[in-house]
């Protein structure tokens, strides 16, 4: 057999042997018959063959029809959500410049979902390289218009045609993309016949080729056919995207500053941690006093906290000290925060976790803490507390006694000692000393070191700190 032949027909060696995605024919992708999925796949696996990059290639597949592209290629994969596979790719590419990122994309996710991860991308000059498959359709979810949907054309959700007094006009991302100023590479190309897929073929080697180069962001558009989306046959979907979309889309090269790009050079990484460190001016924070875990009673240890009270008084400041001083004693935290629409005077809460372990969801339903600012929250948020949890009440401003017999309460008159004080503001710092001193959950060092990058003002600090041991001092009162 003529050699040149056999390796010609050979499959790339970037796609895996076989696709064992589900029982069956582990042979075949999910793309239907005629689908321009795969033909696009294949010259996007040629290229990396040909480039020598498979080791280093990091592919994201996006949410579309596309979306098992990870199965295909044996190359770094990773799935982004709808639309957001730029950003990703942004992160992975900053992260590992010497990697090769591609971000693949159909025309709902990145036109339509994603607009804004796509501009934003090519107007910084990424360094990456996106495929964006055209195929005017949303495919996957079974044929609804997308943002290149064409004028006239009949989808599920515009079954008259597309009506640009309705749906406005198909976008022309190639173009809108050629007005930035950032972007090296821009060039549509066409699935509907063999000239114009060797075009394909050549545009994909070289928008990764520029990526090999560090010449920045190169975007290569491609009209697929998807049949099964239009309502044709495979031979006839050829013959649809030269009738309905070249006219429209047309293709050629949009933008090639190639020859002008200089490459992107980047600096040297720090990856040893020590250094890392040490430029962050964090040396010190190992040697701090943290709280002795097993000295915690249980029930105190993990606590999901509801804090809750008017806007102003501190409510949300105080969820992200506690959650601020769990990462400093290494715990997994997090903070939620629930904001009424008022900036002053009305409703807020947030939801905290400090946890030894992973956390689920950061939202808290069933508290073991609840800290209420005033009596609403108090009456809203006390039902949510656990057998034998705690709650918290700014007993200056809740008149009412607790509908529970089953916890545990501490009555801390925080706005009466912060107003005497001189500042009503810190009567969440009140309520802090008042729960570190019942639960013993972080040590004073947390506190400072918290407080101090919190403060704006270091005259504060004793201004707080008075307040905190203040709120000790009731807890110590009640203990
Ligand atoms: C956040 C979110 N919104 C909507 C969807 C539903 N959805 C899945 S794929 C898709 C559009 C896919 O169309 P396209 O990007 O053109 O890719 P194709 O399937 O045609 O290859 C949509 C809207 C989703 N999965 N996630
Ligand atoms: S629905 Fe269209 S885009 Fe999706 S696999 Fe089928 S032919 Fe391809």
């Amino acid at each position: 057999m003529n050699a040149q032949y056999d390796v010609f027909l050979q499959k790339p060696n970037a796609f895996y042997n076989n696709y064992p995605r589900k029982d069956g024919n582990i042979e075949v992708t999910h793309y239907c018959p005629g689908c321009g999925h795969g033909i696009i796949h294949k010259y996007i696996a040629e290229a990396i063959d040909k480039l020598n990059i498979q080791d280093r290639t990091i592919l994201v597949s996006p949410v579309g029809c596309s979306v098992f592209a990870y199965y295909y290629f044996d190359v770094g994969n990773v799935q982004a959500a709808h639309g957001r596979a730029p950003a990703l790719a942004t992160g992975i590419k900053r992260a590992h410049p010497e990697s090769i990122v591609i971000s693949y994309q159909g025309d709902g996710d990145l036109a339509a979902i994603g607009t804004a991860e796509i501009i934003h991308a090519a107007n910084r000059g990424e360094n990456i390289t996106v495929f964006f498959v055209n195929n005017a359709i949303y495919g996957m979810t079974g044929g609804q218009m997308a943002p290149t949907t064409l004028k006239g054309q009949k989808t599920t959700t515009t079954p008259y045609g597309r009506n640009p007094n309705n749906e406005g006009y198909p976008i022309r991302v190639s173009e809108l993309l050629a007005t930035l100023k950032a972007p090296v590479y821009i060039e549509r190309v066409s699935l509907h016949d063999a000239k114009n897929r060797a075009k394909a073929r050549k545009a994909i080697h070289k928008a990764l080729l520029n990526q090999t180069q560090n010449k920045g962001f190169s975007f290569v558009e491609i009209l697929s056919q998807c049949p099964t989306g239009w309502k044709v046959d495979a031979p006839t979907s050829y013959k649809w995207i030269e009738d309905n979309m070249v006219p429209y889309f047309e293709p050629g090269v949009k933008v090639d500053r190639i020859d002008d790009a200089e490459p992107i050079t980047f600096p040297d990484r720090i990856w040893d941690p020590a250094t890392i460190i040490k430029n962050l001016g964090l040396s010190d924070l190992d040697i701090y006093a943290r709280a002795d875990r097993n000295a915690i009673k249980p029930k105190n240890r993990n606590p999901r906290i509801k804090i809750a009270g008017f806007g102003g008084q501190g409510v949300l400041t105080l969820g992200i000290l506690l959650a601020s001083c769990g990462m400093m004693e290494d715990y997994n935290v997090t903070w939620l925060p629930s904001y009424g629409p008022e900036m002053r005077g009305g409703t807020a809460h947030c939801h905290v976790t400090i946890d030894e372990n992973q956390i689920g969801s950061p939202l808290v339903t069933q508290s073991t803490v609840c800290i209420a600012m005033n009596k609403p929250s108090q009456v809203k948020f006390e039902k949510e507390l656990v057998s034998g949890g705690l709650l918290i009440r700014n007993s200056s401003m809740i008149d009412i006694p607790s509908a529970r017999t089953d916890i545990e309460i501490l009555d801390v008159p925080a706005s009466q000692i912060a107003t005497d004080l001189g500042s009503l503001k810190v009567g969440n710092m009140v309520i802090l000393g008042a729960y570190l001193e019942r639960t013993g959950l972080f040590s004073e060092d947390t506190i400072v070191i918290v407080l101090k990058e919190m403060l704006k003002k270091a005259s504060l600090l004793e201004l707080n700190m008075t307040a905190l041991n203040a709120g000790r001092d009731i807890a110590k009162s009640q203990a």
